[in-house]
């Protein structure tokens, strides 16, 4: 009779502790989900979009002038822009800010953003070098 009384008494130990696992595995199986989950939530409230948007930017100053430029607009992230191919692309919360707005933006700072043309006034007071080509104010960089 003592030796059967001691398996059970091994048994229910080991299922003890087995029950104590599995439910410790529920809690990390729980605890997982979550983690895997909340980023999904998080990411969906703070989503970023990207749009690549084509400029008239001539050389190393317009590329700064334009980042910077763009970094104290409400929505941007941030903005990269390609000298050679004279596209920027710019990273924004679409909840704060869209396309127009970020075209109207680089007009502002004088130059075309796609079909916006750069506005006048800010396009004149650009150093000669960051002007158009075919502008006859235009000066090459030396
Ligand atoms: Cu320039």
């Amino acid at each position: 009779m003592c030796i059967p009384l001691w398996t059970l008494v091994i048994f229910l130990f080991y299922f003890q502790i087995s029950h104590i696992v599995m439910k410790l595995n529920y809690a990390i199986l729980l605890i997982g989900l979550l983690f895997v989950m909340s980023p999904s939530v998080f990411s969906q409230k703070n989503k970023f979009e990207e749009i690549k948007i084509k400029t008239s930017s001539q050389c190393g100053m317009c590329k700064e002038r334009i980042e910077e430029a763009l970094a104290f607009e409400a929505g941007i992230k941030s903005s990269d822009l390609d000298l050679e191919t004279q596209i920027i692309t710019v990273i924004y919360k679409p909840q704060k800010t869209n396309p127009d707005k970020i075209k109207k933006a680089i007009s502002k700072i004088g130059y075309d953003a796609d079909d916006v043309l750069a506005d006048e006034k800010a396009y004149s007071k650009l150093p000669d070098c960051c002007k158009k080509p075919g502008d006859p104010d235009r000066t090459e960089h030396k």
